[in-house]
This record gives C-alpha cells, sequence and structure tokens, in this order.
C-alpha cells in the first residue's frame, strides 16, 4: 500500500471476512509454531497475540532454528471482575498451558503467556466454557473497559453496571470467533454478516475507556481515548464528565507521536453514558487515520480537528449537546490496600501483586493461596488498574479463614511500606516483542536502591509513584508517574520526572538514554534535598517541577504537531 491509500492492516481487516483470514487453517499447519502474518494482525481481534521467548532468540537463532513462539492470550472482562469458578479455571489454564503463570494487567484483566499454536483452542475453548471471552481484548476495537474496582465506593454497583453496558454495546459482534474456537458451525458465506457498530474495517486502531470514581483516579482516566468521571451526590450517581483525546503511546524520534491526557468537553446523565460512547466510537470509526497507524489513534483525530468539532460532532449524532462539566477532585492513583468492611457487613481484600505476576516462587505460593482461596470464597475476585488483586464479597465468618489460609502461604494482607506501594511496570522481556528493556523483573530491585535513598532522608513512608516500560509504547503509564522509565536499549531508559500523583499531570523528560548508576546519582541528591527543602504537604512530583528539574510538559493541552492533514472520512 502506498503513503496515500489505506495502512496493510486495513487491507488484512477488510479481506479476512470478518476476522477470519486463515487462522483456522493456520492453526492446524503443523510445519510451524506460528500463523502467516496476515493472521498474526487478526488473532489479536480475538485476544491472541504471537510472541517468541525473548530471552531464547539469540540462541536459536545462532542454532537455526525457529524462534521459540507462544501465544498471549488476553481476557475481556469488563471492570476485571471474575467469579472464583472462573479464578480456578484460569488457574487450570496457567497450569496447563501458560507456563505457571497469570499475568494481571494494566487494565484490569489477565494474560496468559506462552500457549503454544497446538493448545490456542483448547485454551479459548476453556475460557469460553467458564463464561469469560478474549474476542475484543485486543485489535482496533474497544478494549477492556476499566472501572473504579473498590465495590465499597458509593454508586459503585451503577457505575460497574454502566462499564458492563459500554463493553457489550461496543463488543464486535462478528461470529468467526465461535467458528474459530468454539466449533461452531461455518457460515457458508460470510458476505451476510454485519459488524452494526464497527462494519468491516473495524476501528482505525485500539480503543481505550474509563470510569473513574473520584476521588480516587486509579484507572488514570485522563490516559484513554474516552473517560468518564462519575459525579456522586449523597450516594446517588448524578451523571458523567466526559473526557476525550488521552492516550500513551509515542515512538522515539517521531515528533508527530506524543503522550497526550484527555480533556474534559461535558456532562452526561448516567442513561446518556452508553450512547455517547458508542457514538464518539462511531465517529473515530469514520475520521480516525487509517493511512497511518502512528497517527490513527484518537488522540490525534481530536488533536487535529480540535475539541469543538468534536463537541459538534457528538452533538449533532445524540441530537442533544453535553452540559457543563460538573466540578470533581481527584486524590490519587494507586489502589488502596488491606482490608475494608462495606456498607452492608461484607469484606474487601485488596492483595498487593508485583507486576500483577500471579506464580508460585520459592519466594512464596502466590498461585496456589489465591487457588485455596477461590475454593472457599463465595464472593468474587477483582483485578485492579494497577495489576493488583481484591477478594471482594467476602462474609464476615469467611474472613478468619481467609487470613489463616493467606498468612500459611506467606501471602501479605497489607501493602508493602515503601516504594513497591505505587509501582507499575509492564511485561517487557522475555515476552514482549516490542521491549527494548526489562521493566517487570527490573523494576523490583531499583526500586530497593532508590528506597534506600528515601531511607536515608527520613522518607521511608514517602508514597511516590514509580512507573516503568520497556520502550515507549507506555503500557504501564510511564508518562503519569512522578518517576517514570521507558526503555530504550538494554540496561538504558528514558528519565522523567514531575507527573502529578492524581494523574492529572504528565510528566517531561529528564534524562535521556541512561543507565543505573546515572539514574541513581540523579535521584539521590534530588530525594534528599526533597526531605529538605519540600513544602509542607508537598508530593515529590510537585516538588521537581517547582524546582525545576523539569519544566511542564504542556502536552496535554499544547498539541505540538507539524502540519499533518487530516484523514478524509471513509
Ligand atoms: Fe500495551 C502493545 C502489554 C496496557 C500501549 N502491549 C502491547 C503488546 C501487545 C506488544 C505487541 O504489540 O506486540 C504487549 C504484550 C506484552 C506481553 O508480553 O504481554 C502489551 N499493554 C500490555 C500490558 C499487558 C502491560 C502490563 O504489563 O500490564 C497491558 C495490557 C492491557 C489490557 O489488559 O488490555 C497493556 N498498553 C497498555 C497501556 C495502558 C492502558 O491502556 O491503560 C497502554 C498505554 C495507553 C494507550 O494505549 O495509549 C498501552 N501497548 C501500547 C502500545 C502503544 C499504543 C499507541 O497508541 O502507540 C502498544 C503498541 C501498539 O499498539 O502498536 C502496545
Ligand atoms: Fe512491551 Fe513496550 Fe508495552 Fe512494555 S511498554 S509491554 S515493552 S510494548
Amino acid at each position: 500500500m502506498g503513503t496515500d491509500g489505506p495502512s496493510e492492516v486495513e487491507e488484512i481487516k477488510r479481506t479476512s471476512r470478518f476476522l477470519r483470514g486463515s487462522i483456522a487453517a493456520s492453526l492446524l499447519d503443523p510445519l510451524t509454531g506460528t500463523v502467516p502474518e496476515g493472521d498474526q494482525q487478526l488473532l489479536k481481534f480475538h485476544g491472541v497475540y504471537r510472541q517468541d521467548d525473548r530471552d531464547l532468540r539469540a540462541e536459536r537463532q545462532r542454532q537455526k532454528l525457529e524462534p521459540a513462539h507462544g501465544f498471549m492470550v488476553r481476557v475481556r472482562m469488563a471492570g476485571g471482575v471474575v467469579t472464583p469458578e472462573q479464578w480456578l479455571a484460569l488457574d487450570r489454564l496457567a497450569e496447563a498451558y501458560g507456563g505457571g503463570s497469570l499475568r494481571l494487567t494494566t487494565r484490569q484483566t489477565v494474560q496468559l503467556h506462552g500457549v503454544l499454536k497446538w493448545r490456542l483452542r483448547e485454551t479459548i475453548h476453556d475460557i469460553n466454557a467458564s463464561l469469560l471471552t478474549t474476542l475484543g481484548a485486543c485489535g482496533d476495537v474497544n478494549r477492556n473497559v476499566m472501572v473504579h474496582p473498590n465495590p465499597h465506593a458509593s454508586a459503585h454497583a451503577q457505575v460497574y453496571a454502566l462499564a458492563a453496558q459500554i463493553s457489550e454495546r461496543l463488543a464486535p459482534r462478528t461470529t468467526a470467533y465461535h467458528e474459530i474456537w468454539l466449533g461452531e458451525e461455518k457460515v457458508a458465506d460470510s458476505r451476510g454478516e454485519v459488524e452494526p457498530l464497527y462494519g468491516e474495517t473495524y476501528l482505525p486502531r485500539k480503543f481505550k475507556i474509563a470510569v473513574a470514581v473520584p476521588p480516587s483516579n486509579d484507572v488514570d482516566v485522563f490516559a484513554h481515548d474516552l473517560g468518564f468521571i462519575a459525579c456522586v451526590a449523597d450516594g446517588e450517581l448524578q451523571g458523567f464528565n466526559v473526557a476525550v483525546g488521552g492516550g500513551m503511546g509515542m515512538t522515539y524520534g517521531d515528533l508527530r507521536t506524543l503522550p497526550r491526557l484527555g480533556q474534559v468537553i461535558g456532562f452526561c446523565g448516567p442513561r446518556d453514558a452508553v450512547a455517547v460512547a458508542e457514538t464518539v466510537v462511531g465517529i473515530q470509526r469514520e475520521y480516525g487515520n487509517r493511512r497511518d497507524r502512528k497517527q490513527a489513534r484518537f488522540k490525534y483525530t481530536v488533536a487535529d480537528r480540535g475539541l469543538e468539532w468534536l463537541r459538534q460532532e457528538l452533538a449533532s449524532r445524540l441530537g442533544r449537546e453535553l452540559g457543563e462539566p460538573r466540578p470533581f477532585r481527584f486524590t490519587r492513583t494507586g489502589d488502596r490496600y488491606g482490608w475494608i468492611e462495606g456498607a452492608d457487613g461484607r469484606w474487601h481484600l485488596t492483595l498487593y501483586i508485583e507486576s500483577g505476576r500471579v506464580q508460585d516462587t520459592e519466594g512464596g505460593a502466590l498461585r496456589t493461596a489465591l487457588r485455596e482461596v477461590a475454593r472457599l470464597h463465595p464472593g468474587d475476585f477483582r483485578m485492579t488498574p494497577n495489576q493488583n488483586l481484591i477478594v471482594s464479597g467476602i462474609p464476615p465468618q469467611d474472613k478468619p479463614g481467609i487470613e489463616t489460609l493467606l498468612r500459611r502461604f506467606g501471602v501479605s494482607e497489607g501493602a508493602p511500606g515503601d516504594l513497591r506501594r505505587n509501582a507499575l511496570s509492564c511485561v517487557a522481556f522475555p515476552t514482549c516483542g516490542l521491549a527494548m528493556s526489562e521493566a517487570e523483573r527490573y523494576l523490583p530491585h531499583l526500586l530497593e536502591k532508590v528506597q534506600a535513598f528515601l531511607d536515608e532522608a527520613g522518607l521511608a513512608d514517602e508514597e511516590i509513584s514509580v512507573r516503568m516500560s520497556g520502550c515507549p509504547n507506555g503500557c504501564a503509564r510511564p508518562y503519569l508517574g512522578e518517576i517514570g522509565f521507558t526503555g530504550k536499549g538494554p540496561g538504558k531508559y528514558n528519565l522523567y520526572l514531575g507527573a502529578g500523583f492524581a494523574g492529572e499531570r504528565l510528566n517531561a523528560l529528564y534524562l535521556e538514554n541512561v543507565g543505573e548508576s546515572e539514574i541513581l546519582s540523579a535521584l539521590r541528591p534530588m530525594i534528599l534535598r526533597f526531605a529538605k527543602d519540600r513544602l509542607p504537604g508537598e508530593r515529590f512530583g510537585d516538588f521537581t517541577l517547582r524546582q525545576g528539574y523539569v519544566q511542564p510538559s504542556g502536552s496535554s493541552q499544547d498539541f505540538h504537531r507539524p502540519a499533518v492533514s487530516p484523514a478524509p472520512p471513509d
């Protein structure tokens, strides 16, 4: 495809017969553990990514062997809620096909890694048998809808129901999924099939939605293409402020790409929210850039055409304008750990899960512990937007049993009292094909060293948000960390400073392409000075900005980009 025509992925989608491609045949090809490029693109819509073990890549190349292919399988579950039975099903699959680990993600869901091609059908079949799905977990559609998961929050049930409705309304309708994975009868002629919302080319790019309940901004609502900020008065949901055009991903050296924060454009009533979501997605489907995938996210559509254009387009399609935004205030982004009692007397326990990795290691039997809890727990399990897990809805009489179980397996019920409690890291090596540096496997070691500076400064308990991604795509939302890292190459990172603790301000680049010793040499004097010169209650991110370590990046408002003509509607 030339630069003026649709991108190659557009062609793959258009000719795929609603996401069928040659997936069914490729899965049966005994000669290779992978599938052709076109099917790799289509598999994403089915919640499946082809990967290879990057720890083994060089050695296998040397031995002239095919890379050690494996597939990542991601579940779509609005708001990250599963029953104990569903948790047990995922646990069984992790054991059987996923290398013994479950990975909780930064978007409130679960991934299995390393599933072999020959096991994909069984894996997805079993996920569906437990009444979960992987359809639409990845690909150019609306992804997992995030929502503030604390079941004790006021109006939570209504807010959660909204997230589930949005997720359902925006789910792909293709029957290819059932045909390929669940053995349902083939549609002889897919030409009669329709995707009422998406059409045959789906969206120009992925689309992400989150619902926040202030004062918690645990979902990082401004990092989303579309965000709903609940307004609750006297326990009653009044409606939502609507934020548009956020996103994290950027490409080094490409100034047309930037992280950007969503901006609030108005207010809608609780009953209008699903229609707002559907309409915004429809606008992006028509106006998003289909020629250049690096310019195809909704944030670029908004930046190119302007907020006023979007407001008017939305109003004319909805048949009414959004209301004036209502006041709201966020105080933090992370999770609230430990036990909390809900209004109905049931208990909820938020467990800290390092980088969301649920597995048994020499250090502790976390996966076994959670399996045992699932066997006796009548409530549910909720993934948080920060890779943690809430065991939710525990009747008071069951609480002691669960406490005993967790202690038996060495699982702490509280948060670590150090930097780890507000830290996020993406998967990166060995599975992520785009990783430039380590993240999940390295961040804990770095945090230990940075924590030593806080201890030295007498700030052992200080809460600072730290985010690390293994590349600039930003899967750990690193541009919202008071201290943020993005991978540049083996052992090298860009260091960012100055984001707001409540996720309301992006950070800015402080050091480029630096290794551990430069990072530590930079952070130690800064932290010691913070202890001495901070204003009462001042957060580290605010301090680094006030002291001029970085200038406000301004990218949430002033969207710097060279002239790019907006894409015409398809
Ligand atoms: Fe992500 C691609 C992992 C949240 C921005 N992301 C990937 C892939 C699939 C790599 C690939 O394309 O080959 C990674 C798979 C790694 C692996 O081995 O599992 C991957 N992303 C993840 C997860 C698992 C990170 C984690 O450690 O938890 C998160 C799964 C979310 C989910 O459950 O749906 C994850 N990714 C995010 C987020 C955070 C968020 O959505 O809140 C972002 C930034 C927000 C945004 O989208 O702007 C994010 N991922 C990306 C991008 C850059 C998109 C862009 O606009 O430029 C890519 C690359 C791409 O799409 O081309 C990417
Ligand atoms: Fe992979 Fe980069 Fe995402 Fe990390 S940020 S999971 S390295 S794509």
